[in-house]
């Protein structure tokens, strides 16, 4: 076909391209493409760089104002991989959750202009969760900066508040040094670092020798983060307060993640009852005896009993942004935990702030802490929490029809390997996941904490998959957050991922339309989707689909579900009329529901009946 298309062209073209072709063949003979090759340009130091850093995997979607880099990282595929994604939002979402969920950093990459632009939820996401992420995008040429010249956005600005490190990196002597301080920033700081390279940057080649006078060359070497423990005297200090307590109450965060087991240590000395903010899920399981589960509106009523009734506080790693959950100021004495300094006491007005890593501090402190006798206010809680743990059972195996969604997360907690990976959206559905999947010893758990977006979820997943291929990773999202980014299953389905999509399907933005109602006392408006089929879509994109819609399916369905071994997403159809209710409604609340169903809340009759079946099965 070729020779016949060639013996078509006219003699003058066909003699050019054979010229073509033996000087190609002339330079490759004489090893002068390795030469070539050997020159190496910004794209090429800043590829090896990142490796050098040990980042082996870079999420992004191309575009001519990337194109350099993307040629760097092909010549280096078989050290770090280039997964494509179908959006670049869920670059960044999956850049976030493969640093969650591996504490490395994260890294994603753009193109020039709206590629960029399209990184910053999901950077926000990291910025606001203290996750290091680093954002790789293009700028158009050097010399038509500013010009207005096709996708010319100086992304510098966009990313001013996101990144805390935010550079253009000017020309190839600049590369490794600007990497070098990037992953520096981004690590110690826990924190999103930006560098964008013009396209002519990108290809520029580096000669020796043309560096300013001024820089020493090797002068960024890499360091590791530091081991900050609080000084002695403020150890002993924390000590005391905790031992004079009667009723300490523990509260962890994110920040205590890879301290679980001395979180255990010294709840077991002070007889403290455990509280984990969302983020804090897995840092002691939900199965230990000492632990309350959530706080707040997706919390458990234990957990607020405990904080009402304490009169000491610890907190370890969280900056949990609902102080009218925690004790009143002045009710108890407070120890705060953070790496960050300048979190110390902006949620809680605490006695003794210790700035440190939370595992090395509480390291020091347990010695420290006396054994204590009384346990009479963890035995109250112990008790509470098994009354809650008996009315999750009594809501999540409810036979109705429509299905309550509580019953798919409830049946779903017991069929998740043991080291099971979790990740959940922004909805109702984070109070589904919260409350009903009883987190275990080597599981991880994570969703958008601070930020509170939706559709991170999905990506989020991808993420956790692509850093542990042989975990099993599963995905519980509502059907708005699951629309939002559903192009990245597609992205699950080209690099072989088999992570299950759990989409609770209740055609609404549920979470608002509770919020109408329950907290403004308004009827639902504009939270109500058109069908889409979750089954078919994913069977489209050649991953599987399967449906609940019945409580009696949902056990045999998940396992057939789970047991999959590509992309896979179950579609339950839940009842939309099921409110995320806080563990303790408010009198506030009550009347605000009445009120939304006197101003002409739709189905209204359904809904006061849903609320009056669910506490006359619930008595
Ligand atoms: C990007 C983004 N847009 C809007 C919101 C506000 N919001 C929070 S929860 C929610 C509803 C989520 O709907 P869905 O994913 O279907 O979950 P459901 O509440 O129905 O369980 C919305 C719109 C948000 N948090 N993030
Ligand atoms: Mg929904």
């Amino acid at each position: 076909m070729v020779q016949v298309e060639v013996l078509k062209l006219r003699p003058e073209i066909l003699e050019s391209f054979i010229c073509s072709l033996l000087t190609v063949a002339f330079f490759v003979d004489r090893g002068c493409c390795e030469n070539l090759d050997s020159e190496l340009d910004t794209s090429d130091v800043i590829a090896d760089r990142l490796i050098d850093w040990g980042v082996k995997v870079i999420f992004g979607l191309p575009g001519d104002g990337i194109n350099g880099m993307m040629e760097a990282l092909r010549k280096r595929q078989d050290k770090i991989k280039f997964v494509l994604v179908r959006h670049e939002e869920g670059a960044a979402f999956e850049a976030c959750g493969y640093s969650k969920f591996t504490g490395q950093v994260g890294v994603c990459l753009a193109t020039s202009g709206p590629g960029g632009i399209h990184l910053l939820n999901g950077l926000y996401d990291a910025h606001m969760d203290n996750r290091p992420v680093l954002a790789i995008t293009g700028r158009t040429y050097s010399d038509l900066m500013g010009s207005g010249y096709q996708q010319d956005v100086d992304l510098i600005i966009p990313f001013q508040k996101v990144a805390g490190f935010n550079q253009l990196i000017a020309n190839p002597w600049a590369a490794e040094m600007t990497v070098d301080l990037a992953m520096k920033y981004a690590l110690n700081n826990r924190d999103v670092a930006h560098i964008s390279i013009p396209i002519d940057v990108q290809v520029e080649a580096m000669a020796k020798g043309v560096e300013s006078e001024h820089k020493v060359p090797n002068m960024t070497s890499a360091t590791t983060g530091s081991r900050v423990i609080p000084p002695r005297t403020q150890i002993e200090q924390a000590a005391n307060i905790l031992n004079q307590g009667d009723r300490v109450v523990i509260f962890c965060g994110a920040g205590a993640l890879a301290a679980g087991e001395e979180i255990l240590q010294i709840s077991r000395k002070l007889n403290a009852p455990i509280v984990k903010a969302l983020l804090g899920k897995a840092v002691v399981p939900d199965e230990d005896p000492n632990c309350l589960g959530g706080l707040g509106l997706l919390g458990t009523a234990p957990s607020q009993d405990a904080m009402e009734q304490a009169d000491t506080l610890l907190m370890v790693g969280t900056s949990y942004p609902y102080a009218d959950y925690l004790p009143k100021p002045g009710q108890a004495r407070g120890v705060q935990i953070d790496i960050k300094g300048e979190r110390i006491g902006i949620r809680y007005p605490v006695t003794l702030g210790l700035t440190g890593d939370a595992k090395l501090t509480l390291q020091e402190l347990i010695p420290l802490i006396l054994q204590k006798k009384n346990d009479a206010f963890l035995r109250n809680m112990q008790g509470k929490m098994k009354d809650w743990w008996r009315l999750l059972e009594n809501r999540g195996t409810r036979p109705d029809v429509p299905m309550k969604p509580q019953v798919v997360t409830w049946s779903l907690s017991d069929l998740l390997s043991d080291d099971a990976i979790i990740c959940t959206d922004s909805g109702t559905i984070t109070t589904w996941a919260a409350r009903y999947i009883k987190i275990r010893k080597n599981q991880l758990f994570s969703c958008s904490g601070n930020l509170a977006s939706m559709a991170n979820g999905l990506p989020y997943a991808i993420g956790a998959q692509i850093a542990f291929p042989n975990r099993q990773v599963v995905a519980i999202i509502g059907d708005g957050g699951f629309a939002m980014l559903m192009c990245e299953f597609s992205t699950a389905v080209l690099h072989k991922l088999p992570i299950k999509f759990i989409v609770i399907k209740n055609g609404s933005l549920d979470q608002i339309r509770w919020e109408q109602i329950g907290f403004l006392g308004n009827p639902e408006y504009g939270v109500e989707f058109a069908d889409i089929d979750f089954v078919k879509f994913a069977e489209a994109c050649g991953g599987a689909g399967f449906r609940i819609e019945k409580p009696t399916e949902v056990k045999s369905v998940l396992q057939a579900a789970l047991s999959q071994d590509k992309p896979t997403v179950v579609e339950a159809i839940v009842d939309p009329n099921e409110p995320p209710n806080p563990p303790k409604l408010t009198r506030e609340q009550v009347e605000n529901f009445a009120k939304a169903l006197i101003k002409g809340q739709p189905q209204r009759g359904r809904i006061a009946l849903t609320l009056f079946r669910d506490k006359i099965s619930e008595l």
